[in-house]
């Protein structure tokens, strides 16, 4: 397997802690004052979302497969499915068609008629990345269908890829630079494409929270907030409560935001990177712990 085993487990964890830290913060915002003393008073139980349930589920299919089968996959969300964790209403019918035995290629357009492009194929993507970093073409195209599942639509694929992509340029050591280049030269779709000009402007000098909710966006939908992340990453780096901390100032989809800029930036950073208090405040931490290594072993 590419990459070092903190990677893979800075990243579950970093996905995890960052769904938990900003899911009180969710549909509110900006915030500034708030954010500033946000890990001084930390409550002592950190519980995470949809978000960090569906990429549980992501993790464990691969490794108990040792690589991609969508039945399975859609199973396992299925199977995994804790109503009281916040999912998106669309997510939340298809979830339960799939445990009903409709196939997730038949319930994936059942509420939507062109699939969902909520953020939620893109919250819970990154391990993909991880597992498929060194094969770009496999790591697109288990991307895309890993997402149909329940998302089908094209801007909630390319929203995922955006994260897949990133975590992969990550464990092969690309700079912020060459993984947005790699990625305009694999992003299809128009939107996509806007947006990451728009993170490369931004990223070149200070940028108010208000120009970027205007650039990038906050919203549940994915070309709305899988660039900010990536954004958030970029400007954050190795530091990752910097990180949460301005992506919770952003606002909007805070828990999904933070989710996948966390994903990233635990990536980066390892998980040395990510700070003690943290992890033994986080629900699940020794399974999350554990998923991560056995993804890590099962590559
Ligand atoms: N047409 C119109 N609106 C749409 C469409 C579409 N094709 N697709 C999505 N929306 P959903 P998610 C809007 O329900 O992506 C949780 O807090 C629509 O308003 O598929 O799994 C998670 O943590 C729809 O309800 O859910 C995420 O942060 C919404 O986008 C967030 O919700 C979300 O799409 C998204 O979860
Ligand atoms: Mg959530």
């Amino acid at each position: 397997m590419t990459g070092s085993e903190s990677s893979f487990t800075g990243c579950l964890l970093g996905l995890a802690l960052g769904d938990a830290l900003g899911a009180p913060f969710e549909g509110h915002g900006p915030f500034a004052a708030e954010v500033e003393t946000l890990f001084n008073r930390l409550p002592p139980a950190l519980r995470y979302t949809d978000d960090t349930e569906m990429a549980i589920g992501v993790a464990e299919s691969l490794a108990a497969k040792g690589g991609f089968d969508a039945e399975h996959m859609a199973r396992r969300f299925a199977e995994n499915f804790n109503p009281a964790r916040g999912y998106g209403p669309g997510t939340i019918a298809v979830l339960g068609m799939i445990k009903r035995g409709v196939p997730w290629h038949a319930a994936n357009r059942a509420v939507f008629p062109e699939g969902s492009f909520g953020n939620g194929a893109a919250m819970r993507a990154a391990p993909i990345g991880l597992f498929f970093a060194e094969d770009l073409e496999r790591l697109k195209e288990v991307t895309f269908i890993a997402s149909s599942i329940t998302h089908d639509h094209a801007l909630a694929k390319e929203g995922a890829l955006l994260i897949t992509h990133a975590v992969s340029g990550i464990i092969r050591g690309r700079s912020n630079n060459e993984i947005l280049d790699e990625l305009s030269g694999t992003i299809e779709t128009e939107e996509y494409r806007g947006k990451l000009d728009a993170i490369r402007e931004l990223l070149k000098a200070p940028a108010s929270t208000e120009t970027v909710i205007e650039r990038l966006g906050h919203s549940v939908l994915a070309q709305e907030s899988a660039p900010t992340a990536l954004y958030a990453y970029m400007r954050g780096g190795t530091d990752y409560p910097e990180t949460v901390r301005l992506c919770i100032s952003i606002g909007g989809d805070t828990d999904t935001i933070c989710a996948m800029a966390g994903a990233l930036s635990g990536a980066r950073a390892g998980f040395e990177g990510i700070p003690p208090e943290l992890i033994e405040r986080l629900e699940d931490s020794d399974r999350i712990l554990d998923l991560a290594s056995e993804l890590y072993r099962a590559g």
